[in-house]
């Protein structure tokens, strides 16, 4: 695909989701206001990023306690049940592994359980941001993770084994061909799977006491939403950002100013005090710094509910898409390990087709899942500006 086409098809997405996004951005804002006033907060204009909960302003789930809907809340926090059962980082990731031995994945070598860092050593520093390593392009596949006992770091460890089993997947492949089909693709499968850690899955791993009463599915959508939805706007602008720096077309006098305006055209958010050429926030990022492309994740946002959808109606799951989890569905499982197999041997609308029958990446499967959310935003919302 030309630089150009790319760029384009990156807005293409965009637009599919952009009406969901402003939804939950003037739900969002509503609350803020609420909660801090608005002379903090304008009722009209971007937030303020510091109120939202994380460092980029990226994924907003941990204002969720502050915006849960009083009658739908699912009711159970998973933190809370991981501390209380006193989970540790190897756990977790034992009950990562399991999810993907459901579908028909290999068991994890020893080597990985000997070799890779779950946590934080006490004795020296280490890169913490997470990352999945297979050293020998075969088998020795390791994880490197300061893991902490979290909801977040539960679905970041399945993130990062998808990393993992599509690495030995392809791994007949040859040597040139041993890599996702595109990007987006081997950040997605991780969060696939993720998709499927449903009350119901919890339940039946015993995290989860039993599942929640009916008509609570908004609390479950809502705070998914603030991390998969909020983040697509965010997805998104770094590699924009990047392109404009590295093009020339913004030139470096004018590079936090760049970041900012992109930050409060895409995400409506604005930083809490006044900033100059003198700071570099974009340099705050991981990936910035350490110049590790971004667009991929925000093609892997729109892929998980994409496979998602398909893997979940392949496993014969009647009901809405959010409620479906694939644990245990071998026929899933080998859908999604054919793909995985085939590496960057095949154009990737191949790979995507061979999951999903589809040859398109399509945005529809996010409004599909978020449908009942989007229109309970709506109803929350009536009267109240939205855009900034
Ligand atoms: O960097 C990651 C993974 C490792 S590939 C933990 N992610 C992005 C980020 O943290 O900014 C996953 C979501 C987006
Ligand atoms: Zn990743």
């Amino acid at each position: 695909m030309p630089p150009d086409a790319y760029a384009k098809e990156l807005d293409r997405l965009w637009e599919q989701v952009r009406p969901l996004y402003t939804s939950l951005h003037a739900y969002v804002r509503m609350k803020l206001v609420e909660t801090y006033g608005k002379d903090v907060v304008p009722e009209k204009g971007p937030i303020p990023a510091h109120l939202l909960g994380n460092m980029w302003a990226q994924q907003w789930s941990a204002l969720y306690p502050l915006l849960a809907p009083k009658d739908a809340d699912p009711g159970y926090d998973l933190t809370k049940i991981l501390v209380e059962k006193k989970t540790d980082a190897r756990q977790m990731v034992r009950t990562g592994e399991g999810f993907f031995t459901s579908l028909g994945f290999g068991p994890l070598p020893k080597s990985f359980w000997e070799r890779s860092l779950f946590t934080r050593p006490r004795d020296r520093e280490v890169v913490c941001h997470a990352s999945a390593w297979c050293i020998d392009w075969v088998d020795d596949l390791r994880l490197k993770m300061c893991i902490e006992i979290n909801a977040e770091d539960f679905a970041t460890v399945h993130h990062e084994l998808g990393h993992n089993v599509y690495q030995r997947a392809y791994n007949r492949q040859p040597f040139l061909f041993r890599d996702s089909a595109n990007d987006g693709f081997h950040e997605a499968i991780g969060d696939t799977v993720a998709l499927s850690l449903t009350p119901e899955y919890l339940v039946k791993i015993d995290l989860l006491p039993k599942t929640p009463p009916p008509g609570k599915e908004i609390g479950y959508l809502l705070n998914l939403a603030l991390d998969k939805i909020a983040f697509l706007p965010f997805g998104l602008l770094i590699d924009k950002w990047r392109w404009q720096a590295f093009s020339g077309e913004v030139p470096e006098a004018r590079w936090n100013q760049a970041w900012w305006d992109l930050k409060r055209k895409y995400q409506g958010v604005v930083p809490p005090m006044a900033r100059t050429e003198g700071d570099f926030d974009p340099g705050a990022k991981y990936h910035v710094a350490s110049g590790t492309p971004y667009s991929r994740y925000f093609l892997a946002d729109v892929l998980q509910f994409q496979m998602h959808r398909a893997l979940a109606k392949t496993a014969g799951c009647a009901t809405p898409i959010h409620t479906c989890s694939i644990y245990g569905n071998k026929e899933a499982g080998a859908r999604l390990i054919k793909m995985l197999e085939m590496g960057q041997s095949r154009p990737w609308p191949d790979a995507l087709e061979a999951v999903t029958g589809q040859r398109q990446m399509d945005a529809t499967a996010i409004l599909d899942y978020f449908a009942p959310l989007q229109k309970w935003l709506d109803e929350q919302t009536k009267g109240v500006p939205k855009g900034w």
